[in-house]
């Protein structure tokens, strides 16, 4: 094995750790640490929990008594740029430099404004060598939402919709039950890894959901309705464009990514104004001759995945590079 693919195998062995975080380290980023020592792992460790360590001081915690002494022959992969900053915890950087690794291999560099490459440069002022951008893609892929609230400073916005294989939401009369109890599991599964969940004020009336995830584990998402009488947050102007504002309501609270779970009218004003980062749609088998017709989806939208859950079919879109 090369020491590029070497590289990437201890990389992909990162996400893999960081994504053990998956529920509990929001606002804060998943990110996993292994140290290397000649071809063996001696420490791992990925972030727990928002105000506990960070991944590199799991990883260090974790090397045995009896292997602490190969620290300074060893590599440190991060998925993510060690941090340069006093947060709730001390600078993961000096943390690196104190233990006197021999060389540094980062996924991606950190976009929050306090790191953004002060991370890497602290450690090659030191004299350490550093690698960066290994697995670069999928090390930001793996905090998505974290990545779009710091460079374009809103959440990062899923749009989500069930409808029927001819392409309705409903049958003119009444809400369709689409899912199964399988897909409707999986998207509070969604909902639970999402901090905010939006709707229209129609859609609230007909359909009453309470939109959380008692069908999954975790945290209710905020709830959301766009209701010029019942202004959801009290800085919107209902007679300016809403979208915009209500990204810039959350992104001033922090929100780092929001559901639109429709109806139509909602969905299609987030992809009139281009405010959209994925798309989710769930089609059912059956099909209902007429209704409200399903909001048409973005040209630059691309399928990533799709998957088949008895009958049910989940497509996921992203937007093309
Ligand atoms: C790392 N390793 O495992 C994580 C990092 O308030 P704090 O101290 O928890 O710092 C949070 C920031 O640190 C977060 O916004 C992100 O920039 C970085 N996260 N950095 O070196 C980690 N989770
Ligand atoms: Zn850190």
């Amino acid at each position: 094995m090369d020491n590029k693919a070497k590289d990437e195998m201890y990389m992909r062995r990162c996400i893999q750790l960081a994504k053990n975080g998956l529920l509990s380290t929001r606002p804060n980023p998943m990110v996993g640490a292994v140290i290397v020592c000649e071809d063996r792992i001696i420490g791992e460790g990925y972030h727990i929990r928002c105000g506990e360590g960070h991944a590199e001081v799991n990883a260090f915690a974790s090397v045995r008594q009896e292997d602490s002494h190969l620290i300074p022959s060893s590599t440190i992969y991060v998925s993510l740029e060690p941090c340069a900053h006093h947060g709730k915890t001390p600078p993961c950087a000096d943390l690196i430099v104190s233990k006197g690794v021999r060389r540094v291999v980062v996924g991606c560099v950190d976009p929050f404004a306090k790191v953004q490459g002060r991370g890497i440069e602290k450690i090659r002022r030191a004299g350490i060598k550093v690698t960066v951008g290994v697995l670069e893609n999928e090390c930001r892929e793996l905090n998505r939402r974290f990545f779009t609230f710091n460079t374009m400073h809103r959440p990062y916005v899923i749009l989500k919709w069930c409808m029927t294989a001819d392409g309705f939401l409903d049958d003119h009369f009444h809400q369709m039950a689409l899912s199964s109890p399988f897909t409707m599991m999986l998207s509070h599964k969604l909902r639970a890894e999402n901090e905010a969940i939006l709707i229209g004020r129609i859609t609230d009336e007909r359909d009453h959901s309470r939109l959380d995830v008692r069908h999954w584990e975790g945290k209710n998402p905020m709830r959301i309705v766009i209701d010029r009488n019942h202004p959801c947050f009290p800085e919107i102007d209902f007679n300016s464009d809403v979208v915009p504002q209500i990204l810039e309501c959350l992104y001033r609270r922090g929100v780092q990514s929001l559901i639109v779970e429709g109806g139509t009218v909602t969905h299609n004003s987030f992809i009139d104004a281009g405010l959209w980062d994925e798309i989710r749609i769930e089609m059912s088998p059956v099909t209902s001759g007429g209704g409200t017709k399903a909001p048409q989806v973005p040209a630059d939208a691309v399928s990533v995945r799709r998957r088949e859950y008895d009958g049910n079919v989940i497509i996921n879109m992203r937007r093309r590079d």
